[in-house]
C-alpha cells in the first residue's frame, strides 16, 4: 500500500499569499520484528504469517523456521500505523491462546 503525505508551505505577507510550494513526501518504512520464544507452537506462528501477513503457506513456513534458528526475523515492511496494527492484532491473537508469541516494529 502506498500513502503519499503532501506538505503545503505558504507564505504570506499580510493579506497576500506570495507563494505556495507543495512538497510531497514518501511516509517512513517499518520492519514488523517476529521474535522467537520456546513455547508458541509452530503451527500458530505458520497461521499468524499467512492470515495477519498475508504469506503463503511455503514463504510462511520458510519465514517460521527462520525466526526459530535465528531467534528474530522480518515478517514484513509497512507503514507506521499498519506495523502497529499487525502487531496490535498478532499480540491479541496469541494473548487468546495463551502464547507468549511477541513482535516489535523497527525502523528501515
Ligand atoms: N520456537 C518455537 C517452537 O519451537 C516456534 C516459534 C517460531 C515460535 C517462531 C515463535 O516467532 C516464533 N515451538
Amino acid at each position: 500500500m502506498n500513502t503519499l503525505r503532501i506538505k503545503l508551505n505558504q507564505e504570506s505577507e499580510g493579506d497576500t499569499l506570495t507563494e505556495t510550494k507543495a512538497t510531497i513526501k514518501e511516509p517512513s518504512l517499518y520492519k514488523v520484528i517476529l521474535l522467537n520464544d520456546d513455547f508458541t507452537p509452530m503451527d500458530f506462528v505458520v497461521d499468524v504469517l499467512k492470515n495477519v501477513f498475508r504469506y503463503d503457506d511455503a514463504s510462511a513456513n520458510a519465514i517460521m523456521l527462520d525466526v526459530h534458528e535465528k531467534g528474530h526475523g522480518v515478517a514484513g515492511v509497512f507503514t507506521y500505523e499498519v506495523a502497529e496494527t499487525k502487531i496490535y492484532i498478532v499480540h491479541a491473537q496469541a494473548k487468546k491462546f495463551q502464547f507468549p508469541l511477541k513482535c516489535t516494529m523497527e525502523k528501515e
